[in-house]
């Protein structure tokens, strides 16, 4: 009886922390250093007309449709007045404030409301998981005019 509760105790000493650690992050896509998210146009602080064009760029990584995995690439997205980021670690939701680009565009019309607005690019993998680390632009500030 000791002995099948010393197996017992090490098969799940070493189980749990593997059955833990799956669940709690999924895999992540790593992202070559120097790998960089912005958004070209238009420029922070700039006052647009509805609608407008958006512009991305991307350096250091290449853009793959989604469900295209193919190493250092991924796809944009565009997070609209989104505060705080979606969490690193999963799929990023498709909202009508998280827009997946997930043909490979690498650039948009959007229209938006009049008033202050933020935009800011988040690069994902094929399964839209951010990568690691996340290749995030900086937020930019617009306003809409009518
Ligand atoms: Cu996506």
């Amino acid at each position: 009886m000791k002995t099948i509760t010393l197996i017992t105790s090490i098969v799940l000493s070493v189980w749990i922390p593997i059955i833990g650690a799956q669940e709690a992050t999924l895999p992540r896509t790593s992202a070559p250093d120097g790998a960089l998210a912005y958004i070209q146009s238009p420029n922070d602080g700039d006052e647009v007309s509805s609608p407008f064009t958006v512009r991305f760029g991307l350096r250091g990584l290449g853009i793959a449709p989604a469900l295209t995995q193919f190493p250092n690439t991924g796809h944009h997205h565009l997070l609209v007045d989104t505060d705080p980021l979606p969490p690193e670690n999963q799929s990023l939701p498709a909202t009508d404030k998280i827009i997946h680009y997930g043909l490979g565009q690498t650039e948009t019309e959007l229209e938006l409301p009049p008033g202050v607005h933020t935009l800011q690019m988040v690069v994902g993998d094929h399964l839209h998981i951010p990568h690691l680390p996340p290749v995030i632009s900086q937020r930019i500030t617009i306003t809409v005019i009518e």
